[in-house]
């Protein structure tokens, strides 16, 4: 390792070791990491390609994939080699570590699913492609500026992506615009607009390298650098316009994950990346099978949203237009090739374009809509269309083009039936499943927490790193003390590690042995931090009432960011840094409570945040979190969860007990019934004194005295709509604060919950998730071991 670290130095950097930077280092390191990986991704291409298996292709518009050196030495079996090299080179392997940028191709949730979903693909052998885009940039920086968020653009392609491969021969033109003729019984699409899409390849290697996968993501081009006859006609516009359109496509991840729906370059992308991975597949199939009908033997295409739900008509379009097949013949094989992933019910989120603007953009596929609405409909009358009402709607297209669809947990798959697809379901019952998410224990708990992982392989082998469910023999440790003990420590030292980093990068010093208490996700007013931070000025107006009550001490830390348009989720921000500001400026609390917001929350943060949690926050409106994966990470690092009956945590609770877990507010049943009753919200500020007067003292300017107006608006809309419930749990939601209070005096037994959590995540392994998807919706299997069959 020592040699190879030094030969890339030398030969690809061109650096001789005593003028080397981090930078440098890292790069070097990279490589030869990246060079071993290699030597497992061919062999897997190979085999996949000589044995003609079923592949997955899963499309999606996000990969999260955060930063990677650690993952790829871990899953290679090469950290303790590393290290070993970097240090008799002088260098210091974290310090290496902590120069990589943090890929941030995603917003949240959905994106990092992709990241997990394609360490498990890899590692349980399955054949498989992601695909995505090559964004220029990616998720904004975060900045706070007198407690305002500020965005800055972020820039991790201004260094290399060390882990890719440029593929400058993979190449296809991507069309868009124009007109559509109809001769000789035959459509002809005549774009007025063209890009090439390009591909970059990052190997990605499963545990202990026994199968690699690719993750491949596209970039633009434009047809030809410059279109000199136009320019020669004097057409100046025209000769630039596909280098215009080539450095926009990619130039940045949207940012919105719920509003921004229905502009034009948005759709330009989703279909860039569609028709490009559509394209590729095809040309990979079709250069070992002559017959097109064969396709779903061959290839199994998720689509994780409705991002890429234009494959649908795409592949339609291929296969009519170009390989002649019949319309109805070409719509009933895409469906057996396609399935479709639902991560959202919320209304503002599910994807519609005006019929005007998709025509505009995709002539072609809009005509292929229509028939694929008149055949769906000649078979089922009145079921609903896809194009309704001026409107292209993305979930319906997405529904009728798939063979499967999938919700992410079993609430969130049940309310998929009740509601947003509850027409389409009636008619097609068996085409909704359930696949409740999972994470990987890889780098949520073997990476993340070496303090943890190492006790726990000590103890049981490192098995679990590949089969989750082994963690349930923790559980007949709870009354052992001594690993109680160590087990406490594990937490502990994690502990000190994020006090330091606070006290580093914030100047807040925060005691480690006081609870902490997390909340870590994109800001939304579904996802309530407004009622965490009125509850932490309720907490701190008790506390300094009675401060010597014998309070547990708090450390509430907060993480996430807001989509730039979002106007309300900003407010709460400013709320949450104007009442921290306050809070930690108090001589009467300053040993009792303490409130941190550190600013640009991502996936490494969130890998340090959460080996240190003690409680997680997982306390969304019921009905309104599809499943979260937040909330898996901290349970399998030992936090105890205080939530509400959505998403995945009616299914955490159900697994570790409904003992080990702080369980408060409506559930979705209740929420849609209480949402019926006129005046709710006041009526549950009213009942409630406490939080009254948190309100009035937010009202009146108590955290904001030199702008007393701020937050009018925000306490304003609590009163007259409160559409999330915020008032209506407020109570509950402070009781289960206190008796989480109370659980944590008794750290022995706060330690055996812990432990139980833990103990009792197997199932939210994502390897499991992926199993479920390859049995009941691709119909894949691994090809581990295959090789010697
Ligand atoms: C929608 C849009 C609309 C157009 C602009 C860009 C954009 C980007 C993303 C989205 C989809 C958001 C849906 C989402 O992220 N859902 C989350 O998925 C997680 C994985 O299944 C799940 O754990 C979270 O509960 C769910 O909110």
């Amino acid at each position: 390792m020592k040699d190879e670290i030094l030969r890339h130095l030398r030969y690809g950097l061109g650096k001789d070791a005593a003028h080397s930077s981090v930078y440098d280092w890292r790069m070097a390191l990279s490589r030869a990491l990246r060079d071993r990986m290699v030597d497992h991704w061919i062999p897997s291409t190979q085999e996949a390609y000589a044995s003609g298996s079923k592949r997955v292709y899963y499309l999606s518009m996000e990969f999260l994939i955060g930063r990677l050196v650690e993952d790829m030495a871990s899953n290679l079996g090469l950290v303790d080699e590393a290290k070993a090299a970097l240090k008799e080179l002088g260098q210091d392997y974290e310090t290496i570590v902590k120069d990589e940028p943090d890929a941030a191709l995603g917003n949240g949730g959905l994106g990092r699913l992709a990241a997990c979903f394609m360490d498990s693909l890899a590692t349980l052998g399955i054949p498989a492609m992601g695909y995505g885009i090559r964004y220029e940039h990616g998720l904004f920086e975060q900045d706070f500026v007198e407690g305002q968020q500020v965005e800055r653009p972020e820039t991790w392609l201004q260094q290399d992506h060390i882990w890719e491969f440029e593929r400058p021969e993979v190449q296809y033109p991507i069309t868009f615009g124009g007109h559509v003729e109809h001769h000789d019984g035959k459509a002809h699409w005549h774009p007025s607009e063209t890009v090439i899409a390009t591909a970059f390849d990052t190997p990605v290697i499963g545990w202990e390298g026994r199968w690699g996968n690719t993750l491949r993501l596209w970039a633009a081009m434009p047809t030809k650098v410059f279109d000199l006859a136009s320019f020669n006609r004097g057409d100046y516009l025209a000769a630039g316009r596909s280098e215009a359109l080539a450095r926009t496509i990619c130039r940045v991840l949207y940012p919105d994950d719920t509003t921004e729906t229905g502009k034009e370059l948005r759709l330009k992308q989703e279909y860039f990346f569609t028709s490009a991975s559509i394209q590729d597949l095809l040309r990979r199939f079709l250069s070992t099978h002559a017959d097109i009908r064969t396709l779903p033997d061959a290839a199994a295409i998720q689509l994780n949203d409705t991002h890429p739900a234009i494959a649908g008509p795409e592949l339609v379009r291929v296969l009519v237009d170009k390989h002649e097949l019949g319309m109805d013949e070409a719509i009933a094989l895409a469906r057996r090739c396609l399935g479709y992933t639902n991560h959202t019910l919320l209304p503002e989120a599910l994807e519609r374009w005006p019929e005007w603007l998709f025509g505009r953009v995709l002539p072609r596929h809009l005509e292929i809509i229509r028939e694929i609405d008149a055949d769906h409909l000649r078979r089922h009358e009145g079921a609903p269309k896809i194009l309704d009402h001026g409107n292209v709607n993305m979930g319906e297209l997405a529904f009728i083009m798939a063979h499967k669809v999938n919700g992410v947990s079993a609430l969130h798959t049940d309310l998929v039936k009740k509601t947003v697809f509850n027409d389409l379901h009636k008619i097609h019952p068996q085409r909704i499943v359930n696949q409740t998410n999972g994470i990987t224990q890889r780098r949520w708990l073997k990476t993340c927490n070496p303090a943890l992982s190492g006790l726990i392989t000590r103890e049981l082998g490192n098995g679990w790193v590949t089969d989750l469910d082994l963690l349930s023999q923790l559980k007949s440790r709870t009354g052992d003390v001594a690993f109680k003990e160590e087990f406490v420590a594990a937490k502990r030292a994690n502990k000190v590690r994020l006090a330091n980093w606070v006290t580093e990068t914030m100047g807040i010093s925060i005691d480690p042995d006081a609870m902490f208490d997390v909340q870590i996700k994109r800001i939304h007013e579904y996802k309530r931090q407004l009622m965490n931070i009125l509850e932490t000025v309720a907490l701190w107006n008790e506390m300094r009432a009675h401060p010597d009550a014998g309070w547990t001490p708090r450390v509430k830390i907060f993480g996430g960011k807001a989509a730039p348009g979002y106007h309300v989720a900003k407010e709460i921000i400013h709320l949450i840094n104007d009442v921290a500001a306050v809070i930690n400026s108090d001589e009467i609390t300053k040993d009792l409570l303490k409130v941190v917001y550190p600013p640009n929350y991502n996936v490494t943060m969130a890998e340090v945040l959460i080996p240190a949690a003690d409680l997680s926050e997982q306390i969304s409106t019921a009905g309104k979190e599809a499943s979260g994966t937040g909330n898996m990470k901290f349970a399998l690092n030992g936090a105890l969860t205080i939530g509400t009956l959505d998403g995945a945590n009616v299914e955490i609770r159900e697994h570790v007990g409904p003992e080990n877990f702080f369980l408060f507010g409506l559930t979705a049943e209740e929420v849609m019934e209480r949402r019926t009753q006129p005046g709710f919200a006041r009526a549950a500020i009213e009942a409630s004194p406490r939080l009254q007067r948190v309100l009035g003292q937010i009202v009146e300017g108590r955290f904001c005295p030199q702008d007393q107006g701020r937050y009018h608006g925000l306490v304003g809309m609590l009163y007259d709509s409160d559409y999330f419930l915020v008032t209506c749990d407020f109570d509950s939601y402070y009781d289960t604060q206190r008796r989480a209070d109370e659980a944590y005096k008794n750290a022995r037994n706060w330690a055996a919950m812990a432990l139980v959590n833990t103990a009792s995540m197997g199932f939210f392994s994502s390897d499991r998730t992926i199993k479920g998807y390859a049995h009941d919706i691709w119909h894949v299997g691994s090809r581990l071991g295959a090789g010697e069959e």
